[in-house]
């Protein structure tokens, strides 16, 4: 048996019995309320919390209750039988996809939820290649069940067609639509039914009789879908021996870690069915700390590649992957903590910035509420206070056994929007504000811009532009006017280019001297930048070089054509002169910039535009509407499908057509259209817009002198 849950460790000291799990979907599929019923059933919570009353433990913030959405992850822990599982409950809308990003970089599993009416929808294909990418396996539970037009298999063929995934039901409905009753578990072969008597536990059964065929060729196919993972197993299956339930369970669990096949369950959270058979599920096919590879990093001084085990008795590691100012505690810092124990009370060292650190009091989260923890071992998520340099993405360990672990990806912010404070006082207060909120949120950027003096802020969509100023209001009591939103164009190169970069100032005793050579090549889009050091010999001394690198940096932040972010491109340092007394780090630095500005004049470049991928589901009797409005947009269309008497079209268009699509749809289809939009590419705008882009940028530059 598992210890009490007591105040000075957490629950849990038997590492295989932690699962640190995520729900990931498409937006409205139920993860938030599927969330609130474990925490009810696994006795966290006295009270079953409701996402249309506004009433969630989850979703605290009174714009996700009022909004009806999640918007940040939210951590929390529950014991299921001899589980202790750390759950992470993100947001399915596509602006606030930095959520799922990070906690999908820090956890072992996934429970990937499904809308049994509308099947893989397109959110839910963006969180799967999230979840491939980090190689997190998964369990797909269906829920919705008792939604009109729900349908099991269905959803299980766009898993396997829409996802290219692997998935076998080890569950099959009982009942649909109203009369929804409970699953079978194909597993064990036998009926979980729920009665509404108020009495939440499923109640064990026999197969009932009509549905013995059914479940005779469910259960065929999952054993042989597990045979087929096992060798061993899939002799016995071909000599027709049985196979056990606990040897099914096993090899499914072995073949799920591996990602190579994906159990489906199902359900309905609303109506509370299914919810304990597939905490059961977590347990049986998802990753304990213990199944996943041990945590690879590089070691700070040398470079090597590390990797350190998840064990309890060696030096700390810990990756922060969430900042978040808690208007009670102050700053707390998220940690899953990968190897050792974090203990408040003492040192760390932030190998990211190379600084020692204090971990303050360390806290185990349940949504916004807290429980105070002496230490929290390998394995475990927690929330420290009191770490005043770690940031999003910094990793944590002890000073002699240093380790650096890969940083978290982020998606670049595509919609700016300029934003002006109400008063005098809420100026004074607002690049403060600001600051918080960009250092919660990776994907939020602020900046000034250097023609206008306007302050410029930028994030992943309008909703999440929105949001953030609500929040600013709410939270931080700073009141502001936003504009019209505007696209964050990039640039980018087109050819090769060479050019020299010198920095001379002579100002009475020393002077400032950096002389270098640049080559530029441009990369394919979405390789970022690449900083090449090939200077042989010692034309530039070597302690200059990172001085260059941060100047050409600095440069890339502001265009030629029209001041946007250049990306794409590798700078190559080939050559330099430097003067023994007169150069320095700030003369490299400017050199670096010079240089860079001259090698994209000569390099063509061109200005990019971020590209969306939009989806509509539509009615058939609108498409004719639809397809012409696109068109009217720049669109080009990918595919259209017909699924019953609803059209599926997904297309390319540019976002700066895409504003206001929302509200331009629903009048075109008298509200019966929805859509989803998210970022996909970032392309050359056309010549023509190009031009009308630089002339404004001119014009303006010019209305301002
Ligand atoms: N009929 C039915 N409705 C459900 C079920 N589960 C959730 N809902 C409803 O679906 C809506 C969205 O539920 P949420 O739990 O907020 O969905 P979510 O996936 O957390 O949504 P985001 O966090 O915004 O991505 C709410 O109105 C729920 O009441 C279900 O099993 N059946
Ligand atoms: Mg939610």
């Amino acid at each position: 048996m598992l210890p009490e849950i007591g105040l000075e460790r957490f629950p849990v000291d038997r590492m295989d019995r932690i699962r640190n799990i995520g729900f990931i979907a498409h937006i409205d599929a139920g993860k938030t309320t599927v969330t609130e019923r474990v925490l009810f059933f696994t006795g966290r919570t006295h009270k079953m919390g409701d996402v249309d009353d506004g009433t969630t433990v989850m979703d605290f913030m009174s714009q996700e209750r009022e909004r009806g959405i999640t918007i940040k992850a939210a951590a929390t822990t529950c014991e299921w039988k001899d589980y202790s599982i750390n759950i992470i409950d993100t947001p399915g809308h596509v602006d606030f996809t930095a959520e799922v990003e990070r906690s999908l970089r820090v956890l072992d599993g996934g429970v990937v939820v499904f809308d049994a009416v509308a099947g893989v929808q397109p959110q839910s294909e963006t969180v799967w290649r999230q979840a491939d990418r980090y190689h997190v396996p998964r369990i797909c539970f269906v829920n919705k069940m008792d939604r009109v037009g729900a349908d099991f298999q269905r959803t299980i063929d766009m898993i396997a067609h829409r996802l290219r995934a692997n998935p076998v039901a080890v569950q099959i409905p009982i009942g649909k639509e109203g009369s929804f009753r409970g699953v079978i578990d194909l597993v064990d072969e036998k009926a979980l039914t729920y009665l509404d008597d108020g009495n939440y536990a499923p109640q064990e059964g026999p197969i009932p009789e009509e549905m013995l065929q059914e479940v005779r060729a469910y259960r065929e196919r999952l054993v042989e879908k597990v045979a087929e993972t096992d060798d061993a197993l899939m002799t016995r299956y071909l000599e027709e021996q049985p196979i056990s339930p606990e040897e099914i369970r096993q090899a499914l669990r072995r073949a799920t870690i591996r990602n190579v096949l994906v159990p489906v369950l199902c359900g309905s959270s609303l109506r509370n069915k299914g919810i304990q058979p597939m905490l059961d599920a977590v347990g049986h096919y998802l990753p304990s700390p213990l199944d996943v590879p041990p945590i690879q990093g590089i070691n700070p001084k040398t470079g090597e590649v590390m990797s350190r085990e998840a064990r309890e008795d060696v030096p700390l590691l810990a990756l922060a992957f969430k900042v978040v100012t808690d208007p009670f505690v102050g700053r707390l810092v998220y940690l899953r903590v990968y190897s050792g124990e974090v203990r408040a009370g003492t040192a760390v060292y932030n190998s990211t910035k190379g600084v020692r650190e204090r971990m303050g009091r360390v806290l185990s989260m349940h949504a916004n509420r807290r429980e105070e923890r002496e230490a929290t071992s390998a394995g475990n998520i927690a929330a420290v206070v009191g770490l005043k340099n770690t940031f999003t993405g910094d990793t944590l360990c002890e000073e002699r056994s240093p380790m650096l672990l890969e940083v978290i990806r982020f998606p670049e912010p595509v919609v700016s929007v300029a934003i002006e404070p109400r008063t005098k006082l809420d100026q004074d207060r607002l690049v403060d504000t600001l600051a918080k909120l960009a250092e919660e949120d990776p994907t939020f950027k602020v900046r000034v811009d250097d023609e206008t003096g306007q302050t410029i802020i930028s994030g992943m969509g309008e909703l999440h532009l929105e949001v953030l100023v609500e929040r600013m209001r709410r939270e931080f009591q700073v009141a502001a006017n936003i504009g019209r939103p505007r696209v964050s164009y990039r640039e980018t190169i087109t050819a090769p280019s060479r050019a020299e970069g010198r920095f001379i100032r002579q100002t009475g005793g020393h002077g400032q001297f950096g002389d270098v050579w640049l080559e530029l090549e441009p990369l394919e889009r979405n390789s970022g930048f690449q900083f090449v050091n090939r200077i042989v010999g010692a034309a530039i001394p070597k302690e200059y070089i990172p001085a260059v690198e941060s100047g050409v940096r600095g440069a890339l932040e502001t265009g030629v054509l029209a001041g946007y972010p250049v990306i794409d491109l590798k700078v190559s340092l080939v050559d330099g002169k430097y003067h023994p007394v007169d150069s320095s780090e700030m003369a490299f630095k400017m050199a670096g910039s010079i240089g860079v500005k001259e090698g994209i004049r000569r390099a063509h470049p061109v200005l990019l535009e971020p590209i969306m991928e939009i989806e509509v589901i539509t009615p058939g009797e609108f498409l004719g509407e639809v397809l012409g409005d696109l068109g009217g947009r720049r669109a080009h269309i990918q595919s259209i499908e017909g699924q019953e008497s609803l059209q599926i079209v997904r297309a390319f268009v540019p976002l700066a057509e895409a504003f206001g699509y929302t509200t331009a749809l629903r009048s075109l289809t008298q509200g019966r259209a929805s859509q989803s939009l998210e970022f996909h590419h970032y392309e050359e705008v056309p010549q023509g817009v190009a031009q009308e882009l630089t002339r404004a940028t001119q014009v303006t530059r010019a209305s301002l002198v």
